[in-house]
């Protein structure tokens, strides 16, 4: 696969893009911390490898996902919930980084959300094909928190739709170190993540990670 170099050259940031009430886009906001970030995740995923979740609904996630901090988010036959251990080593999830941490405060902070305390990092691995089709985040008993997004590597196309289903959702294409801060009235809204298309990240080769920070207690 030919790398393109305009695919390939991340956003220097600019200034916060408001997106929707509550919703602002950070463009090139981690590539500072992108190589501590890679490294951190590679670090949690070594110690908690990403895996395909099971649905209620029986079905496997084309996304591989795991967790870092106190409560990791979790899904299987039984349902959804937030667990602070994981259920596939029987151990408490691998420690949120310090560089995790610091990026996603300073992210909330610029999007005015000043007092973000996350207890939840839910790492999610894309590999070419790999899709999150439109749902809601509302598992977290606290939703006046907003949830903090980190894209790394391969591009993807982000889909924002409103809090109803059936509205059309406007579509993001989300580089590496693109950063996002859902709250407020946008924290209910439904979004995916379209199929990821092949290349060749310079860093990250065919594979794209997103970080996302929540406060789930
Ligand atoms: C908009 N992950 O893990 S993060 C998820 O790129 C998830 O892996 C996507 O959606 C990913 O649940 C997108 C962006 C995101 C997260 C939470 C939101 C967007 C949101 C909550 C409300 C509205
Ligand atoms: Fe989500």
């Amino acid at each position: 696969m030919t790398r393109s170099l305009f695919d390939e050259t991340p956003t220097p940031y600019l200034a916060p893009e408001r997106i929707a009430p509550g919703a602002v886009l950070l463009r090139g906001f981690a590539l500072d911390l992108a190589g501590a970030l890679l490294q951190a995740a590679e670090q949690v995923i070594a110690a908690a490898p990403l895996r395909h979740l099971v649905t209620p609904g029986g079905r496997s996630m084309s996304v591989g996902m795991t967790n870092c901090g106190a409560l990791g988010w979790v899904s299987d036959r039984s349902g959804y919930r937030y667990s602070a251990s994981d259920p596939q080593s029987g151990q408490p999830w691998p420690p949120m980084p310090d560089c995790f941490r610091e990026v996603a405060l300073r992210a909330a902070a610029q999007a005015g959300f000043e007092r973000f305390n996350p207890d939840a990092c839910l790492v999610n691995g894309y590999a070419p094909g790999a899709r999150l089709s439109l749902h809601q985040d509302k598992d977290e008993c606290d939703l006046t928190a907003p949830i903090v997004s980190v894209s790394l590597g391969l591009p993807a196309i982000f889909l924002f739709g409103t809090t109803t289903r059936s509205e059309p959702a406007a579509r993001y294409r989300l580089l590496h170190g693109d950063v996002a801060v859902w709250g407020g009235p946008s924290r209910l809204a439904y979004h995916g993540v379209a199929p990821l298309a092949d290349g060749d990240h310079v860093r990250l080769g065919r594979r794209r990670i997103n970080l996302t920070f929540r406060r789930a207690r």
